[in-house]
């Protein structure tokens, strides 16, 4: 009896340890036939430091984490290793900025329609757990955003 208690309280703080990193306004951008890569947009935020290490998406077969920057005057994009997340500051994945880079689509991803995405997050101890949400599809540059 012990035991189980102790099991229980490890999943409770496991579920709680969740709940500390909030998503808001999560976002795909829609694409057209043909098209193979796209990205998804969003507002993370962590109550303790974290980082984002991995995404994962049913309709992509590779995600990447990717930093976009200007550099001698031109737009560039690069895959980075992880994405900190300090405590208590939100961090933006946008356009121009940090984003999850879907290459390999798999289907055209259609202004509306939701897509589930998997975070992988790791704590400073190195213990990874995911986070599940949908990311809404839009057009860029579209009226309401
Ligand atoms: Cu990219």
């Amino acid at each position: 009896m012990k035991r189980l208690v102790f099991a229980l309280a490890a999943l409770l703080l496991a579920a709680s340890s969740f709940a500390q990193v909030t998503v808001k306004d999560a976002w795909i951008r829609a694409t057209v036939p043909q098209q193979k890569t796209t990205g998804i947009f969003m507002q993370l935020k962590s109550a303790k430091d974290m980082k984002l290490v991995a995404a994962r998406t049913p309709v992509a077969r590779v995600v990447e984490i990717h930093q976009m920057m200007m550099h001698d005057d031109m737009m560039h994009m690069h895959a980075v290793d992880s994405l900190a997340l300090p405590a208590g500051r939100e961090v933006a994945l946008q356009p121009g900025g940090f984003h999850l880079m879907l290459l390999e689509l798999k289907e055209q991803v259609h202004a509306g329609t939701k897509v589930p995405v998997t975070l992988v997050l790791e704590g400073p101890d190195g213990r990874q757990e995911t986070l599940d949400l949908q990311a809404t599809a839009r057009v860029l540059n579209s009226a309401h955003h």
